[in-house]
C-alpha cells in the first residue's frame, strides 16, 4: 500500500469534522452526522484507490452514503477495504460535550474484522500494558496487571468507560480497587486511542459499545504499538444470522486488534469537539484550524497533524 494513502486520508477526516462542526451543540445529531458523511463521501473520491466500504453507516437500503458495500476512490490500485465513522460521537456534537471524532481507516482486502452494527465488550490499554490485558478477567484484575506493567499504583491509573446501566457491575469493581474513571455519555474510540498517547491521562477502556468502532479503535491501536481485546455481543437471534452471514462462525470468539484489523493497516482521525488528545474544529474569519492524527501500522509513524484552512482557497464550511 502506498505510504502518501496516509495523509490522503486525513484530508478526508478533516472535510468530514469541518463539515459537521458546523453542527457543534445546535442539538441535531441527524444533520450533523449528514454533513459529516456527504463531505467524506466527496473527498473519498478524489483518492487513488479501488476502496471498498465494509464497514460503514448502515446496509445499502439504510444508508444513502458510505454503506457497506460501496465503492469509493478514483477505482485505481490499490485495492483496499475501508471503515468509516464520519462522525463517532453523533451526540456529543449535537450537545456541544467533549471528544467527537471523524474516522476512517483503510486495510488491504480483507482485512478488517467484518463486524455487524452490533455491540462489543472491548478492552484497550496503550504500548506501556500490551500484553497484559484479558477480557476473560475482571477489570480489578486487569488494573492490578497494568499497573505493574507501568509501575505505578492502581491509584494513579485512569479508566474510561461508557455511563450506561450496563457497565454498573463493571465501575464498581474498578471503584473497589481505588482506580479513576471517566464516565463518558458517548464516543468511545477516541478514549481507545487516548490509552497509547503518551501524557492523555487514560490507561484503559473497558466495556460495551458499538462493533464496528471495535474495529477502528483496533486499527488506531495496532499503529501506535497498543493493545486490545474484542467480543461480539450478541443479544438477539437475528444478531446471529447476521454474523453467520458475515461468516463469523464463533459467537464466543475473542479479538485481538491484529485479528480486528489485519495488514497494513492506514488509519486517521480528525477531532470535531475537543477531547482527551485532540482539539475540535475552530472557525475565524476566513478559515478553521483542526488538529488530526494519522498513522500507519507498516512504520509505525504517529503523526499530529494541525492544519489551518482558508476558506478563499478551498470549498466553505
Ligand atoms: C454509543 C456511541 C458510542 O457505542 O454509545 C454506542 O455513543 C453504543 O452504546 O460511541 P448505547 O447503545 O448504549 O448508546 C459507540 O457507538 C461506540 O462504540
Ligand atoms: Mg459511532
Ligand atoms: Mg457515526
Amino acid at each position: 500500500m502506498d505510504r502518501n494513502l496516509a495523509l490522503e486520508l486525513v484530508r478526508v477526516t478533516e472535510a468530514a469534522a469541518l463539515a459537521c462542526g458546523r453542527w457543534v451543540g445546535k442539538g441535531d445529531k441527524m444533520s450533523a452526522d449528514e454533513a459529516a458523511t456527504e463531505a467524506m463521501r466527496r473527498t473519498l473520491d478524489s483518492i487513488g484507490i479501488d476502496g471498498t466500504v465494509v464497514i460503514g453507516e448502515g446496509e445499502m437500503d439504510e444508508a444513502p452514503m458510505l454503506y457497506i458495500g460501496e465503492k469509493v476512490g478514483t477505482g485505481q490500485p490499490p485495492e483496499v477495504d475501508i471503515a468509516v465513522d464520519p462522525l463517532e460521537g453523533t451526540n456529543i456534537c449535537a450537545k456541544g460535550l467533549p471528544g467527537s471524532i471523524a474516522t476512517i481507516a483503510l486495510a488491504p482486502k480483507g482485512g478488517f474484522l467484518h463486524a455487524p452494527d452490533m455491540y462489543m465488550e472491548k478492552i484497550a490499554v496503550g504500548p506501556s500494558a500490551r500484553g497484559v490485558i484479558d477480557i476473560h478477567d475482571s477489570p480489578s484484575a486487569n488494573l492490578k496487571r497494568i499497573a505493574e506493567a507501568k509501575g505505578c499504583r492502581i491509584e494513579d491509573l485512569t479508566v474510561v468507560t461508557l455511563d450506561r446501566p450496563r457497565h454498573d457491575r463493571i465501575i464498581e469493581d474498578i471503584r473497589k480497587v481505588g482506580a479513576r474513571i471517566h464516565l463518558i455519555s458517548d464516543g468511545d474510540v477516541a478514549p481507545a486511542i487516548a490509552t497509547a498517547v503518551e501524557g492523555s491521562g487514560i490507561d484503559m477502556l473497558i466495556g460495551i459499545g458499538g462493533a464496528p468502532e471495535g474495529v477502528l479503535a483496533a486499527a488506531a491501536l495496532k499503529c501506535m504499538g497498543g493493545d486490545m481485546q474484542g467480543r461480539l455481543v450478541f443479544m438477539t437471534q437475528e444478531e446471529r444470522d447476521r454474523a453467520r452471514d458475515m461468516g463469523i462462525t464463533d459467537f464466543d470468539r475473542v479479538y485481538s486488534a491484529e485479528e480486528m484489523a489485519g495488514g497494513d493497516v492506514v488509519f486517521a482521525a480528525t477531532g470535531v469537539t475537543s477531547g482527551d488528545f485532540l482539539r475540535g474544529v475552530r472557525y475565524y474569519a476566513g478559515g478553521a484550524e483542526t488538529e488530526s492524527i494519522v498513522m500507519r501500522s507498516k512504520s509505525r509513524t504517529v503523526r499530529f497533524i494541525r492544519s489551518l484552512h482558508y476558506f478563499d482557497h478551498k470549498p466553505v464550511y
